[in-house]
């Protein structure tokens, strides 16, 4: 074994990666990764006792551990000179709030601490010796490294969707505080089990918190989304593809490439960012190209123009790959060998110059499909609605809704979510985000009354829409319970945002919420067992079988 890594749904034999990642991770970038989150620990450690004792710390900090946290996310940031340098950072970081505390009068007990807050190295090669050392596996109870590595996974998506409101000038000083405190807990060996199912509970109010902070953001800078129809055809022109979740990146690009001649087209996640009528007034913007991130290898060939990653799901390219030197990373996502946009200075934007210089080279992107798609359901277009749909569901037209918020991924077992979908019953409707949508959002599954079967709510951070909606609807039909609602919840996982997002709703108190393709291998018998028995959490079976037991048949 070089390496342990079981944060994803698609780990090696559903229990864990060991050699190399299914994502393409290799074992030196995992470990790696492993060095950061225990740096990341340390930092915490002194951070937390700042606070707690009034001393002053750089407030640069909370980014740094917002970042580091998001970079060791599935699939984000394969580069490991970037973790060497973010270890090496913050090694530098802690040392110096910890001198902030000792010239404050606060000297802590450091043989009590745990390891990350004195460990000391100066070299890569220090690092790499240490870096085999410090992961998963180090906690020994499996209950325990369960518990610990669900908060973990939970702050890593927490950290996701607080870096992107941070780029649109939103923050909550609490989340900081709760991502390194709930850093430092997962090093407390005095903590119970119990304990730590209270901080998991915990952790899904922050995934709440993040979720709305975010979607003000959003929202505040390009609009409430609103229904529309993406064109996923071509043009004749020169394009650029942009992918992951990052709006403020999106918005830096539309702004440099209008008038340049080269269009934009969104891949995967950033298909959304068609929805906002802040960026639906480009004309160069012309809609999505392809599918979700898991068909980028066949996709990103036909495109021909650069492509930029603003966040995971990037997929190593194969060896013979003909767009590797198209390929441009920024903010947390990175890969060795692809070109890194450098962060945007206060106040400016990113210089993307070299993305469109290089598309005006390329050829325009071959068609691979053509017509439109209809999304754009965030809570307050759906509360335009709402007339519309209590009507239907008063009447009985709209029977059942299901959450299918989630994510793709390439196993084949995924194509049980197009079969699910196209084989509900004609008077269900379908709410969705995040990428899981790819798998049957192109089915022809018709309309209720002008309804659409399936609504999109936008990328998995809007499940937080979903969940505004239910509430709303649980107001409207005065429910005392969200769960008496006609909303069944069967969720697609994949990576660390669909974490927080099922903490969110489990926070909120949502019950019996299927899991597929597969339960995490991250969680003990034992823990399992404690969702299934708090929360009705369960896995998938086969289509028939789920859809007779969701209508009660
Ligand atoms: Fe998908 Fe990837 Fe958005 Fe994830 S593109 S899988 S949950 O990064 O964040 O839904
Ligand atoms: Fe394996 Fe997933 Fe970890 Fe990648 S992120 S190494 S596929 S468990």
């Amino acid at each position: 074994m070089s390496m342990f890594c079981f944060q994803c749904q698609e780990t090696a034999k559903g229990t864990g990666c060991t050699v190399k990642g299914v994502c393409g991770k290799t074992d030196d970038v995992a470990n790696m990764q492993d060095l950061l989150l225990f740096v990341l620990k340390g930092i915490s450690i002194y951070t937390k006792a700042a606070r707690e004792h009034d001393v002053e710390y750089d407030k640069k900090i909370n980014k740094f551990i917002f970042d580091g946290l998001f970079a060791t996310i599935t699939n984000a940031n394969f580069n490991k000179n970037v973790f060497i340098e973010k270890v090496r950072e913050g090694l530098d970081i802690r040392n110096k709030v910890r001198l902030a505390l000792k010239n404050a009068g606060i000297e802590l007990d450091e043989s009590k601490l745990h390891e990350s807050a004195s460990w000391q190295a100066f070299t890569p090669d220090e690092y790499e010796r240490k870096a085999t050392n410090v992961g998963v596996l180090k906690t020994e109870n499996e209950d325990v490294r369960s518990l610990r590595e669900l908060i973990t996974y939970g702050i890593k998506g927490l950290a996701a969707y607080t870096e992107h409101a941070y780029n649109l000038n939103h923050e909550n000083e609490e989340l900081y505080k709760f991502m390194q405190d709930a850093l430092v807990a997962t090093t407390d060996d005095s903590l119970t089990a119990d304990d730590l199912v209270a901080l998991t509970l915990e952790t899904g109010k922050y995934g709440v918190d993040a979720m709305a902070l975010l979607d003000k953001a959003n929202t505040t800078a390009y609009g409430n989304p609103e229904i529309t129809k993406v064109n996923i055809g071509v043009r004749n022109n020169p394009g650029i593809l942009i992918s992951g979740h990052d709006l403020r990146d999106m918005e830096d690009l539309l702004k440099q490439t209008e008038g340049t001649g080269v269009d934009v087209y969104t891949h995967s996640e950033m298909l959304p960012a068609n929805y906002y009528p802040a960026f639906k007034k480009y004309d160069h913007f012309v809609g999505n190209y392809g599918n979700s991130w898991w068909k980028q290898k066949e996709e990103f060939e036909s495109f021909n123009g650069p492509i930029l990653f603003t966040t995971n799901c990037l997929v190593p390219p194969p060896k013979n790959a003909t767009y590797s030197d198209k390929v441009y990373t920024t903010g947390a996502a990175g890969f060795d060998g692809f070109t890194h946009i450098p962060d945007r200075k206060k106040g400016g934007q990113k210089d993307f110059s070299p993305i469109i210089e290089h598309a005006k080279k390329c050829e325009p992107p071959v068609e691979i499909e053509k017509g439109e798609i209809v999304g754009g359901f965030a809570h307050n277009q759906v509360m335009q609605l709402a007339d519309k749909i209590v009507g239907a569901v008063k009447s009985g037209a709209i029977k059942k809704f299901f959450v299918m918020a989630g994510c793709d991924g390439r196993m084949k077992s995924r194509e049980y979510y197009t079969e699910f979908a196209d084989q509900l019953p004609k008077d269900t409707v379908i709410l969705t985000a995040g990428c899981a949508k790819y798998r049957y959002n192109k089915l022809p599954l018709g309309d209720i009354n002008g309804i659409p079967r399936v609504l999109d709510a936008g990328q998995c951070n809007d499940s937080y829409s979903l969940a505004v909606i239910a509430l709303k609807l649980k107001e409207i039909f005065e429910l005392n319970d969200i769960n008496d609602l006609p909303i069944a919840y069967n969720i697609a996982w994949y990576e660390q945002k669909a974490v927080i997002v099922l903490l969110a709703l489990l926070y909120l108190g949502v019950k019996n919420i299927h899991l597929g393709p597969t339960l995490p291998a991250f969680l003990s018998p034992n823990v399992a067992n404690v969702l299934v028995k708090k929360f009705g959490i369960s896995g998938i079976k086969t289509v028939e079988e789920d859809i007779k037991m969701f209508m009660n048949e």
